[in-house]
């Protein structure tokens, strides 16, 4: 075990009024960020993707293990080959895989197996959860994998808002095409194949409407 020096940590005390202004505009941003499915080609500088992963990466996780990978897929040839193997297995998803009531719950979304989004975003993150770390002792297991990494991609699709670009949280299923395409090593499970850039000129979301705080929140 390494022993940790410990190092003080502090935030200025605001005024009530400070703090309510700062949740809100914060809340004011996030609550227009959008998943979309039509992507723009337009070219975003690799240095943004940089930073957004930088941002993913600082999110708590199990004793620090931080358990997660990101690949970030930018090559028409490579997007290529990953479309054509998601669309392999949403095809499948769509005529049988999935439920009626799930498909029932999606219809409105108007998704379907067809996926030109992963060929038109500038950039594909695939996001990796490790389950345990391979080192020169062994394996060693890491904690609470699926709760870090999805914190991680929270603040993963949050950045990408904040520096104003928008993404899919796309979940291919089974996922397993990806650590075979790019050759990951074995601790790594994909979770999200995630396009980021601009949304497409003709880009329309649905005009869906989120849980009200009472729907979510109870107060003790
Ligand atoms: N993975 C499929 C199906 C899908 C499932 C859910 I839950 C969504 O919110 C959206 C789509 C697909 O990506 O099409």
């Amino acid at each position: 075990m390494i022993n940790l020096d410990f190092i003080p940590h502090r935030r200025p005390i605001l005024t009530d009024e400070e703090l309510v202004n700062n949740a809100k505009s914060f809340y004011d941003q996030m609550k227009n960020r959008r998943t979309i499915r039509h992507f723009s080609n337009k070219k975003v500088p690799k240095e943004v993707i940089e930073y957004i992963l930088k941002t993913a990466s600082s999110a708590p996780s199990g004793a620090n293990k931080q358990p997660w990978a990101f690949a970030v897929i930018s090559s028409p040839e490579m997007k290529h080959t990953i479309r054509l193997a998601a669309e392999k297995e949403e095809e499948q998803n769509y005529n049988g895989r999935m439920s009626e009531a799930w498909l029932d719950d999606l219809r409105p979304l108007g998704t379907d197996a067809n996926k030109p989004f992963l060929e038109d975003a500038p950039h594909l993150i695939a996001v990796f959860k490790k389950a345990y770390e391979i080192t020169p002792e062994g394996k060693k297991k890491n904690y609470y994998v699926n709760e870090s990494v999805g914190l991680a991609a929270g603040f993963l699709i949050s950045a990408i808002h904040q520096a104003g670009l928008c993404s899919l949280t796309h979940t291919p299923s089974p996922m397993n095409f990806l650590e075979k395409i790019l050759q990951r090593p074995p601790n790594e499970r994909a979770v999200l194949l995630i396009p980021v850039g601009y949304p497409a000129e003709e880009a329309i979301v649905p005009d869906i409407r989120k849980k009200n705080i009472d729907e979510i929140a109870a107060w003790y």
